[in-house]
């Protein structure tokens, strides 16, 4: 019975949309006259952008994104990038750097750095990390506008040492016509910002546009079901980071839990609409009373209605036993987020591993990660946190291993190299090794 209904459970919270799921994958559209799936409909932009390049792309702006550009708007001017920051609240912009630095302070901490080890002949063993050259950043720009998104995506990318950044928004207003995300951009050193969205934004990235955009090494940021369809379509061509689905978190409470701020951390995810909220706690007295904090508190809200209709749809509230079996739970949905929001939450940390990010105590809430903290807001969802991490600082480097050994490192190991050598029958390495030998 239980297993099932979180088996259900994780089911719901891959929603249609999500890539992971089977109703958002099966779904057909008509956006070329006739029915297609959106993994069709995604190769064959893919495939446009690819041989047509900038006609294509253009075309596909006006067409889906209802956008008529020409070809010199497709990439913002610096002008304009400029006036951006120039309008900008001094407080906004000072908002802006000092998230910068959190960011940045922590996703420097974290930056893998070379490693070397000694050989017993006197030689030695290295792993060197490189940045990536040049990365795209898809940043959405449907419901709302997200220069979070931006500075959770470029900072950590800049503190691995990648030089060129490419933002890619779509056209409308919440996307590369928002004025906050240009001024973002701006105040972080990011002046290469193009106007296009969904599965065309992707494969431009992907393939380049001639001269109008130079193709990257990696493409990394949430969006649409096109966009996350259109990442896993040029995999290979470029390299991404994970596959982003609707936005997610368990929230574990205890008898020490308030009400309100459960009520509250619930509804602060619900209104991504989509986004799943779930409850787990072993006290029993505390559904009721968060239900009757959601009632009041979605009342009140500007966006409670929307908030509401996702509660309703991919929320849910789980009583469990003890300790123990909200720790099982929780691996089982291996959410986005999992918020800790018991008195004691470090014990219960150790039970659990499947999570994009994990929040302890009552001081902080999810907010706290997606704006503010320093580890970036890219997760994996849907489940994925089973095998996939966040986006970090890491993801932007590539390693070289480097193999230096001495005339009696070769010595020592040469009958090895020759005897497997020979097993494989590729005599010409057995020899280029023995003719080495003294
Ligand atoms: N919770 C989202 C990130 C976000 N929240 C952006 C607000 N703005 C996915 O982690
Ligand atoms: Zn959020």
């Amino acid at each position: 019975g239980a297993e099932a209904a979180i088996e259900e459970l994780r089911q719901r919270l891959a929603p249609e949309g999500n890539v992971v799921s089977e109703a958002g994958r099966r779904k057909t559209i008509e956006v070329f006259g006739e029915p297609l799936t959106p993994v069709e409909v995604v190769k064959r932009i893919c495939a446009e952008v690819k041989s047509r390049g900038l006609d294509a792309v253009l075309g596909y702006s006006a067409k889906l994104d209802g956008a008529d550009l020409t070809a010199d708007q497709l990439r913002v001017p610096a002008e304009e990038l400029e006036a951006a920051h120039a309008a900008a609240a001094p407080e906004f912009l000072a908002t802006v750097r000092r998230i910068r630095e959190n960011i940045l302070r922590f996703q420097t901490a974290i930056l893998h750095s070379d490693v070397q080890i000694a050989t017993p002949g006197g030689g030695f063993l290295r792993q060197r990390y490189l940045p990536l050259e040049r990365v795209g950043i898809c940043v959405p720009g449907g419901a709302a506008a997200y220069p979070s998104t931006v500075l959770m995506t470029a900072v950590p990318a800049q503190a691995a040492g990648v030089k060129q950044l490419a933002v890619v928004a779509p056209p409308t207003r919440f996307g590369s016509y928002n004025q906050d995300l240009l001024a973002t951009c701006c105040e972080i050193g990011v002046d290469e910002v193009y106007r296009m969205g969904g599965a065309q934004g992707v494969a431009s990235l992907a393939y380049g546009l001639g001269d109008a955009l130079r193709k990257v090494d990696m493409i990394v940021g949430p969006g649409n079901l096109f966009v996350a369809l259109a990442k896993k379509h040029v995999y290979g061509e470029v390299d991404i980071d994970s596959i982003a689905g609707p936005s997610e978190v368990i929230v574990i409470a205890d008898e020490n839990t308030p009400a309100e701020h459960a009520a509250a951390d619930l509804i602060a995810q619900a209104e991504h609409a989509p986004g799943s909220a779930v409850l787990v706690t072993w006290h029993e007295p505390l559904l009721a009373e968060v239900n009757v904090a959601l009632e009041r508190q979605l009342n009140e809200l500007e966006r409670g209605d929307l908030a509401r209709h996702s509660l309703q749809e991919f929320g849910a509230m789980i009583l469990v036993h003890d300790r123990d079996h909200a720790a099982r739970v929780a691996d089982t949905l291996a959410t986005e987020h999992l918020h800790i929001a018991c008195a004691e939450p470090d014990e219960l940390l150790t039970k659990i591993r499947c999570a994009g990010a994990v929040f302890l105590g009552p001081h902080s809430p999810v907010p706290v990660g997606d704006y503010a903290a320093g580890p970036s807001h890219v997760l994996p969802t849907g489940s994925t946190a089973r095998f996939a991490s966040g986006l970090s600082s890491n993801d932007f480097l590539r390693s070289n291993s480097v193999i230096s050994w001495t005339a009696e490192d070769l010595q020592q190991n040469a009958e090895d190299i020759v005897r497997i050598a020979e097993k494989e029958g590729l005599t010409a390495h057995a020899a280029t090794v023995a003719r080495r030998l003294s």
